[in-house]
């Protein structure tokens, strides 16, 4: 019964066109997306309600294949209903709920201690340079000037969709000085930088990070000018696959993106997301305090073991 999952390839779309954007926003908007079809799904038998919310799991998860935070969220659903003895469906609905709505809650207790622990890197007079949109990173920055730090704030634009102007409105909308740059001038400006601040879509089982194109890049210019470069995100970003042999997939978006109508014989690529090394990673601004990238898997081993241990 497809029509079932109208709704839920509506969502897909929405999340593949970036209507809605960021790994935190993604796995937010799955979860309650994941919640809404299971309170409608009119199914007689366990069975059948397990086989429906994990269809709908896999459609949500396809939107956009480098985004473990909403992987992880729809698993830790999954996991709560296979964990149950469980059989009546109104029962079955009410555990996708509570367990979605946990989820969120964690997601949302880790933002606030990243913040408390962000928020004191930022001294006045530093300029911070960012690269997209991370809620996470742009959270930090505007509880730092709201809590009277006064400092400056680098956007890339982030090509080619554009992510850095979602950052730069919303930090100038609230009195931050902000600079807007095209993505080639940060070598140009690194030596006016103090501190990089970067979002993560995933992070790997050797301490790598996922995020933006044209991250590691930045990671290099600022590991050749000494600047520091921290990575801003919670540890259930965490990709648990990579633990077990397999690569973070990248996703490669529509090459109309980068160039609408380009000449015949021009090939375009277009990948969304690139690795950054831990070894250009100064630190990781998590939920656990401020980290090396090094230790990060003895950290999710203790704070989360069944995200771990999830494959
Ligand atoms: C967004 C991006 C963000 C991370 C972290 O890419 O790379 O830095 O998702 O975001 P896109 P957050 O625009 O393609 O989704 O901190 O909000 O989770």
């Amino acid at each position: 019964m497809v029509y079932m999952f109208n709704e839920v390839f509506e969502a897909s779309q929405a999340i593949r066109r970036l209507k809605v954007q960021g790994a935190r926003n993604i796995a937010k908007y799955a979860i309650k997306i994941l919640i809404n079809f299971s309170r409608e799904l009119d199914v007689a038998s366990r069975g059948e309600f397990i086989k429906a919310v994990l269809k709908a799991s896999k459609i949500l998860c396809e939107a956009r294949p480098t985004e473990p935070l909403m992987r992880n969220g729809l698993k830790f659903i999954s996991r709560s209903i296979y964990e149950s003895d469980e059989y009546k469906v109104e029962d079955l609905k009410m555990l996708v709920e509570e367990a979605g709505n946990l989820f969120i809650k964690m997601v949302e207790n880790s933002l606030e201690k990243i913040c408390i622990f962000g928020v004191k890197r930022i001294r006045d007079g530093l300029t911070i340079l960012t690269h997209c949109h991370s809620s996470t990173v742009n959270e930090v920055l505007i509880r730092a000037y709201k809590n009277g730090r006064r400092f400056n704030v680098i956007c890339t634009e982030t090509r080619p969709l554009f992510q850095g102007r979602i950052t730069a409105r919303k930090l100038a909308d609230i009195g931050v000085k902000t600079t807007m740059i095209v993505d080639s001038a940060v070598r140009f400006f690194m030596n006016d930088v103090d501190l990089v601040f970067v979002g993560a879509d995933a992070i790997t089982s050797e301490g790598n990070i996922v995020n933006k194109i044209g991250t590691s890049q930045i990671a290099l210019i600022a590991h050749e000018a000494r600047t520091p470069f921290y990575v801003i995100t919670e540890l259930l970003k965490f990709s648990p696959h990579t633990m077990y042999g397999d690569y973070e997939r990248i996703e490669e978006r529509d090459p109309s993106e980068v160039w609408k109508s380009p000449p015949i014989g021009v090939e375009i690529r277009n990948p969304a997301f690139d690795i950054t090394r831990r070894d250009y990673i100064h630190g990781i601004i998590c939920e656990e305090g401020i980290i090396s990238p090094h230790i990060v898997i003895e950290v999710i081993n203790r704070r989360y073991p069944w995200l771990y241990t999830s494959q």
